[in-house]
């Protein structure tokens, strides 16, 4: 059996989980900030056979959009201490995923 660990956009998370549940998957969500865009996003964990990984990771391919974001995470120091907002251009998703050997699982 595998963990699957996929970091998800918020907007693409409903249809995922949706599409993961209609094909009998077990899944979890997770409320979760990424680091560098100290933003929200989803963490979703699956526990799956080691024959369903592909499956999944087609379905978690299918539902998740890359996407163009512009922030102002950088400032630019002007003179007089004044801190002017940079825009920055960031390419995200569609999705970080992180497939780890489970080596046991038991619901009691
Ligand atoms: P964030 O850390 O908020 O990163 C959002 C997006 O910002 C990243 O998209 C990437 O395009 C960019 N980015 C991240 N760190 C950067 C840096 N040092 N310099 C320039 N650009 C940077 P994604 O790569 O699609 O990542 C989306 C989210 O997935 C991340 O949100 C983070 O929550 C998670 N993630 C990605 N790689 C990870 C890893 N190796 N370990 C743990 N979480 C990871």
């Amino acid at each position: 059996m595998k963990l699957i660990i996929a970091i998800v956009q918020d907007q693409d998370a409903p249809s995922l989980i949706e599409e993961l549940m209609d094909k009998d998957f077990r899944v979890t969500k997770l409320a979760s900030t990424g680091g560098f865009l100290k933003a929200g996003n989803t963490t979703l964990l699956s526990g799956v056979e080691d024959d369903k990984v592909d499956e999944v990771l087609k379905i978690i391919e299918d539902n998740c959009k890359t996407r163009d974001i512009t922030t102002s995470l950088l400032t630019v120091t002007m003179p007089g201490d004044t801190y002017m907002p940079y825009p920055l251009e960031v390419r995200v998703g569609g999705a970080t995923v992180f497939i780890v050997e489970v080596e046991k699982y038991m619901r009691v």
